[in-house]
C-alpha cells in the first residue's frame, strides 16, 4: 500500500539513486510510520492531535534520514542541488501513507528552499543542517488577508531601521505558524512598486513582534495559522538574498514545489485507487462482486489513466527542472493543476464505489476526500495556474 508505484520507478526520468530512496521511504512508511503515529491512522482528526503529531513526525522523518530531500549534500543532503525528483517521490510515497507525513517533509521543504535558493553561506549553515536532522521546523509566510493569489498586492512592511529592518502586517494560511522555529517572511520594501518592490527576511520564532499563536482549524487538520508582524525588528542578517528580490525568490521557490504538491495528490490518488480496488473485489451486490460489473470497470480505468497521466505530468516536470535547469513555471503548473484536479475525481469515484461507507468519519477514502480539497486552492490554485499556462502558451515557445 505505501510503496511508490515499481514500474513508473523505471521510466528514464530515474536514476538508481532515487529507486533506493524510493525503497528507503516505502521502508519507513511500513515499519517505522505507525509507530510515529500510535495508532492514529495517518490522520488527526482534531487540531491539536495534528499540531503535535506534526511535532513527532518532523524529528522522527529526520532521524531516519529522509530530510535528506529537502537540502543539498552540502547541508546534509542526498543529492549535490536540490532534487524536484526525491522530492516529488518522497511526497508522493508519504502521501499515499499518511498526510500529515508527506505535510511534515513538505513544510521542512518549503521553508527553507528559499535559503537554500537564495541565501548566503552564514544563513545556510545556520540553518540547513538543523533542516535536514529535523531539529527546526521551518514555515513560509507569503500570503496575506487581501493578497492570496495575488501575491504582489501584499501590504506587510519592511522598513529599514539602522542597519536592520522593522516589519509590520499580517500573513495568514501559513503552515506550521504554531509550531515553525524559523519562518521565511515575505514583506513590501519599497524599491519599486507591485513585484519589483518586495524582500524576503528569515525571522526567527521567539523574535519580539512576530506573533503566530491564532491556529485556523481546517477540513482536514493540519497546523496552519495567521502570523502578526507588530515592530518586528530583525538583523541585517535576517535579509535573504537582496532587497527587492522576494517576489523572484517566492516565485522561484513555487516553481519547484508546485511540482510536489502535485506528487503529493498523485499520492492520495494512487492510495484512493487501492482502496476502490479492493473494494470492488469485496463488495457483492445482486449477486456479483461490483468489479465484475462494467459500470466498475470503467470508472476503474478512468481513475487509473487519470494517475498515470499526473504522474506523467510530474516527472517531467521535475526532471525537467533537476537536469536541463530550466525555469519550469509552465510544466510545474501544468503538472500542479492536472493532479491535484485529477486526483479529487479520482478520491470521488473511491468514496462512490463505497458508498454509504465512504463517507463515514475515519474511513480512509473519507479522509483522502477532504485532505485533497486544499491541494486544489494553496500554492497557486487551478485558475491561477490556468492563467499561467495561458500566457505561457501565448508567449510562444
Ligand atoms: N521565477 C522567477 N521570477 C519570476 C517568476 C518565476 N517563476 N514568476 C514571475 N517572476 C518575475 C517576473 O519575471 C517579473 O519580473 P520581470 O518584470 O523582471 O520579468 C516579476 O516576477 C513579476 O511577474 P508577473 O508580472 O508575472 O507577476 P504577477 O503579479 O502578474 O503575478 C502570478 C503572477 C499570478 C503568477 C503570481 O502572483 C502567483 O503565482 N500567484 C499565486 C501565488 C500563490 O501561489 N499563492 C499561494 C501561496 S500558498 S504558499
Amino acid at each position: 500500500m505505501t510503496h511508490a508505484d515499481p514500474e513508473h520507478l523505471h521510466w528514464p526520468f530515474f536514476d538508481d539513486g532515487h529507486r533506493a530512496y524510493a525503497r528507503e521511504i516505502a521502508a519507513w512508511c511500513a515499519r517505522e510510520l505507525p509507530q510515529v503515529e500510535r495508532g492514529e491512522g495517518g490522520h488527526a482528526d482534531t487540531d491539536e492531535a495534528a499540531h503535535t503529531l506534526v511535532q513527532r513526525l518532523v524529528p522522527a522523518l529526520g532521524r531516519a534520514g529522509l530530510l535528506r530531500a529537502c537540502v543539498a549534500a552540502e547541508h546534509g543532503g542526498a543529492r549535490d542541488a536540490i532534487d524536484v525528483r526525491t522530492l516529488a517521490i518522497a511526497r508522493e510515497t508519504l502521501a499515499r501513507a499518511s498526510g500529515l507525513a508527506d505535510f511534515a517533509l513538505a513544510m521542512q521543504g518549503l521553508g527553507s528552499v528559499p535559503v537554500s535558493l537564495f541565501g548566503n553561506a552564514a544563513q545556510q549553515r545556520a540553518l540547513l543542517p538543523a533542516v535536514a536532522r529535523g531539529e527546526v521546523i521551518t514555515a513560509f509566510a507569503l500570503s496575506e488577508p487581501e493578497a492570496g493569489s495575488d501575491a504582489a498586492a501584499m501590504q506587510a512592511t519592511a522598513v529599514r531601521s539602522g542597519d536592520g529592518w522593522v516589519l509590520n502586517g499580517t500573513k495568514t494560511w501559513i503552515s506550521n505558524a504554531g509550531i515553525a522555529d524559523s519562518f521565511v517572511v515575505f514583506a513590501r520594501s519599497g524599491e519599486a512598486s507591485g513585484a519589483k518592490g518586495i524582500s524576503a527576511f528569515i525571522v526567527r520564532a521567539g523574535t519580539p513582534g512576530l506573533d503566530a499563536s491564532v491556529r485556523i482549524p481546517v477540513i482536514a487538520p493540519h497546523p496552519l495559522g495567521t502570523v502578526r508582524l507588530t515592530d518586528c525588528r530583525v538583523g541585517p542578517e535576517a535579509l535573504l538574498g537582496e532587497a527587492g528580490q522576494g517576489f523572484r525568490i517566492a516565485m522561484g521557490t513555487l516553481d519547484l514545489f508546485r511540482t510536489t504538491v502535485g506528487a503529493a495528490a498523485l499520492g492520495f490518488a494512487r492510495r484512493a485507487l487501492d482502496e476502490a480496488v479492493a473494494r470492488a473485489k469485496a463488495r457483492r451486490m445482486f449477486g456479483r462482486t461490483l468489479a465484475e460489473y462494467q459500470l466498475t470497470q470503467a470508472r476503474l480505468g478512468e481513475m487509473a489513466t487519470l494517475i498515470d497521466a499526473s504522474a506523467l505530468l510530474i516527472y517531467r516536470s521535475a526532471w525537467t527542472r533537476d537536469v536541463l535547469g530550466k525555469r519550469v513555471t509552465r510544466e510545474a503548473s501544468m503538472a500542479k493543476m492536472y493532479a491535484t484536479e485529477a486526483a479529487q475525481q479520482v478520491i470521488d469515484g473511491a468514496v462512490q464505489l463505497f458508498g454509504g461507507l465512504g463517507v463515514v468519519r475515519g474511513n480512509t477514502v473519507e479522509r483522502l476526500y477532504r485532505e485533497i480539497r486544499a491541494l486544489r486552492i494553496y500554492e497557486g490554485a487551478s485558475e491561477v495556474l490556468q492563467l499561467v499556462i495561458g500566457g505561457k502558451v501565448l508567449e510562444g515557445p
